[in-house]
């Protein structure tokens, strides 16, 4: 053991840790160089230690020296070899905060939502109030305050979801506007939005769960006047401000006389097209003067109050005013479909 050796040992172990190339081969040349049991310049301390006393001090500084010079050399490089692997990770996932994505898109309002929205707003111009009511149903209110009798056809099992003898999946909102009767005194001025249930096979204008808006008014006075002037009002607005109504005589248990409501057709102005099948007019609404017995259902006294009552399809609305062929598209909400809207 010479001071020469352990400098020449010095030597080695800087050249294995200069060519470390990541911290764990820089651990390995470690444990070779320092380990405390078979560490080549540990070893050497001991040995040092066995040398007779006149040769002991030039070895220890010579010890101390090539210790020190390992030590910090691998200090240095795990230092260079860390800041090496964040500037790695750094170039890989680095993420600009100050972008804007400009590419967000954003969504749309579902056209049935639309047509809903704008057939509340033009009726709350007109002082209607808005109620909603159950989805489920009683039988009684359903059908049995409505004067729709026992062996009609909507009450059959074929043509109504029942959940049990009494229950059911509503048919259409009318039973909303019963209970708005039941509830409060005439002048009543309401509109009754909301899904409906029907045992449809879907096809491209049926299916068994889609929408309704029904109107009803109840006051002293009422006539087929107002009527014809309300939805003559709402025609216009919602159609345009040229258009013309005409009633069609029809039946309805729960409104006597009963009518259909075409509105000239806002695609041709009533020249005929393919929209309106070449007759110029379109059936929008369903509507008719109260039953005096359906008055007297709902808590009225048809000698001092009369009404009239309406009843439209939104999702027919939607198919009109934007051109939907296939109404089933209106409940995929299938994006490309939406986005056109
Ligand atoms: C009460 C009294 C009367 C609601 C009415 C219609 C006419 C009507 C349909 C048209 C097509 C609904 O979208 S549709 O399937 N509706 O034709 N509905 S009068 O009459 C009422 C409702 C409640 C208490």
């Amino acid at each position: 053991m010479t001071p020469e050796a352990l400098a020449a040992l010095a030597e080695d172990a800087l050249a294995a840790i200069a060519g470390a190339a990541d911290p764990d081969q820089l651990e390995v040349v470690r444990r070779r160089v320092l380990g405390r049991r078979e560490g080549a310049l540990t070893r050497a301390g001991a040995v040092v230690a066995t040398r007779p006393p006149p040769e002991r001090p030039a070895l220890g500084r010579a010890f101390n020296e090539a210790k020190g010079r390992v030590e910090v050399a691998l200090a240095r490089r795990s230092g260079q070899l860390q800041a090496d692997a964040l500037a790695r990770s750094a170039d890989g996932e680095w993420v600009d905060m100050t972008v804007l994505d400009t590419e967000a898109e954003r969504g749309r309002l579902h056209p049935v939502t639309r047509v809903l929205r704008e057939i509340e707003h033009i009726f709350r111009g007109l002082g209607y109030s808005v109620a909603e009511g159950p989805e489920v149903e009683t039988d009684r209110f359903n059908f049995e305050l409505l004067n729709i009798p026992e062996d009609h056809p909507a009450r059959d099992g074929q043509d109504t979801f029942y959940l049990s003898d009494t229950l059911l999946l509503r048919t259409h909102t009318s039973p909303v506007q019963m209970r708005t009767m039941l509830g409060q005194p005439p002048p009543i001025r309401v509109i009754a939005p909301g899904r409906t249930y029907r045992r449809d096979n879907p096809d491209p204008t049926h299916f068994p769960m889609f929408h309704q808006v029904e109107g009803l008014v109840v006051d002293e006075g009422i006539t087929v006047g107002d009527l014809k002037g309300t939805l003559l009002t709402f025609a216009r607005s919602m159609f345009g401000a040229r258009r013309e109504i005409r009633l069609r005589p029809n039946f309805f248990p729960y409104t006597e006389p009963s009518m259909e409501v075409d509105v000239s057709c806002f695609v041709c102005d009533g020249a005929g097209c393919r929209t309106c099948h070449q007759r110029g007019w379109i059936e929008i609404l369903g509507s008719g003067m109260v039953h005096p017995q359906v008055l007297r259902h709902g808590g009225v006294d048809p000698d001092r109050h009369q009404g009239f009552a309406f009843g439209m399809g939104p999702e027919r609305i939607a198919m009109l005013k934007y051109g939907i062929e296939d109404g089933r598209e209106l409940t995929v909400n299938d994006v490309r479909f939406l986005h056109q809207f």
